[in-house]
């Protein structure tokens, strides 16, 4: 039996894993979205459901001025004596914290923010109840992996900071984690930077303080300049099943073209790990992987893909959906017209570092249908509603409908940095429109409906263009539902009564 990278696509980077009994969760990163750090479970590893997010509350996350890709820096996830534990960096605001539950599928404390430097923090509990905290900074001895004990109940340092080590000559050394694995403390990072020269690198100790000795063969992990569909594979975490066996999660990317380019972000991957007989670990084959891998001993159980369209029926939104920095009633609300989602935009556009009217999902598959049928009647010149393909401030694609010079137009614009067109407009009298996206691999194309018939194609754009190459930044592509009164609040709502998306691989 085989199993597919990734496991879980698009913009789901820097994963870390822990097994509570038969059950194993995942956390990745969320930079600049709000709830932040998407939380998944699986019984197999292989099949992952979104069972929410970690920081679902204002006291958990300020994202105020968090610039694109701010904001939730990587996260680990632990489960220690019944409790579980979520150890991130806010950059923007606060730096280092935790959280934790006894239920992961419930709420989560208020933060304990804790005085070490760095990003990429990790906690380690000790047989004698020792609680470290490790994390990738630049102290004094240049840049490297840094460490500290903390009372877990208060969050306060109890030791100072030292530095443990600087791996094996890679840039950014960075997202370590310390595993106790028989006689012999593990720790584990990232090299290279999260790009193409991206490895996981290796050392032991006697001692959870070190010092390290490095593996004689690191990087375990790397796919620097292989001819490979994946790229970028590193920031891993280990995991044992049930069984005995190590598996581990990373991350990767699948960028195309020449030089390659990748625009849905990276992505959660999963690969076995095998022991030497002294003592070391590779990952996957010989520290390289594939789209399709052995499942080994795992459980296989396939959970069941979300539903394609989502008709906005629920109290709460499904967990896929993400808003800007901040969840605001004002801006986004259930309800307030039978089924259907409301957006009230505001006077903060896409363009901006702000909390516009935005509900957005990631873009998961290359090859995907998006539609959404929205009503809108736009009262005033500049307000718009309809649909982003949203990279970051910068870079963004929108499909919209909005007033100008008193007239009701659908158009299409493209933003790409510092240049910023309507590509195309028309006239369109209907109160309701259905919007589609058509995203394959290299193009995503823009067209509209009264939601009989096919689509007129209006407009196209270039995925390599919102590239991360390109754009820039942590993150990946996603479908936005938005509004703005572009300088002004909008004085009409728009209702979105269902959103589509259909993957096509
Ligand atoms: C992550 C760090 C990294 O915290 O990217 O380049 C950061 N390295 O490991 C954001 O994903």
């Amino acid at each position: 039996m085989n199993y597919k990278n990734p496991v879980i696509s698009g913009f789901h980077p820097d994963p870390s894993v822990c097994r509570a009994g038969d059950d194993y969760y995942l956390v990745t990163s969320s930079f600049e979205y709000f709830p932040g750090v998407p939380l998944f479970h699986s019984k197999d590893l292989v099949n992952w459901t979104q069972l929410g997010h970690v920081l679902t509350r204002p006291e958990q996350l300020d994202l105020s001025r968090a610039p694109s890709s701010g904001g939730i820096f990587a996260p680990t996830i632990r489960e220690h004596q019944g409790t579980f534990y979520m150890v991130t960096t806010n950059v923007t605001a606060g730096g280092n914290f935790f959280v934790h539950t006894n239920d992961p599928c419930g709420e989560w404390s208020d933060p304990f923010f804790v005085d070490h430097p760095g990003i990429d923090p990790d906690l380690f509990f000790d047989e004698d109840g020792t609680v470290y905290f490790t994390s990738s900074a630049n102290g004094d001895s240049g840049p490297g992996i840094y460490q500290s004990r903390i009372d877990l109940k208060t969050g306060k340092r109890v030791t100072d900071v030292t530095f443990l080590w600087s791996g094996t000559g890679g840039q950014y050394p960075e997202a370590p984690h310390i595993y106790r694995i028989g006689k012999w403390y593990y720790l584990m990072m990232a090299e290279g930077g999260t790009e193409y020269g991206h490895m996981e690198t290796i050392a032991r100790s006697e001692r959870p303080d070190g010092p390290f000795e490095s593996c004689p063969h690191n990087p375990i992990l790397t796919h620097r300049s292989l001819l490979k569909s994946i790229h970028a594979t590193g920031h891993a975490d280990l995991v044992q099943t049930p069984d005995g066996d190590w598996w581990a999660v990373f991350l990767g990317i699948r960028p195309h073209g020449y030089p390659k380019r990748h625009h849905i972000g990276r992505e959660t991957f999963l690969a076995p790990v095998t022991w030497t007989e002294d003592g070391w670990p590779t990952i996957g084959d010989n520290g390289t992987v594939s789209e399709t891998m052995p499942t080994g001993n795992l459980p296989l159980q396939p959970a069941a893909p979300p539903p394609s369209k989502d008709d906005f029926d629920g109290a709460a939104l499904a967990p896929c959906w993400n808003t800007m920095r901040r969840s605001d009633p004002e801006l986004w609300s259930l309800g307030e017209k039978e089924s259907c989602l409301t957006l009230r935009g505001s006077e903060t556009t896409l363009n901006e570092i702000g909390a516009p009217a935005f509900v957005a999902r990631r873009q998961q598959h290359f090859n995907c249908d998006v539609s959404a049928h929205m009503m809108f009647e736009p009262q005033r010149d500049g307000e718009e509603a309809g649909i982003a393909v949203y990279m970051n401030d910068r870079f963004h694609y929108e499909l919209a409908v909005t007033r100008i010079a008193g007239e009701r137009k659908i158009i299409f614009r493209r933003k790409i940095g510092s240049l910023q067109k309507i590509e195309n407009e028309a006239p369109w009298t209907s109160d309701s429109i259905v919007l589609h996206v058509k995203a394959v691999r290299e193009q995503y194309t823009f067209g509209f409906s009264n939601g009989i018939g096919t689509p007129f194609w209006f407009g196209s754009g270039e995925t390599s263009l919102l590239a991360t190459e390109v754009a820039g930044g942590f993150t990946g592509v996603m479908f936005a539902l938005y509004a703005t009164g572009n300088g002004a609040k909008c004085e009409s709502p728009a209702h979105f009564d269902w959103f589509q998306y259909e993957a096509l691989e």
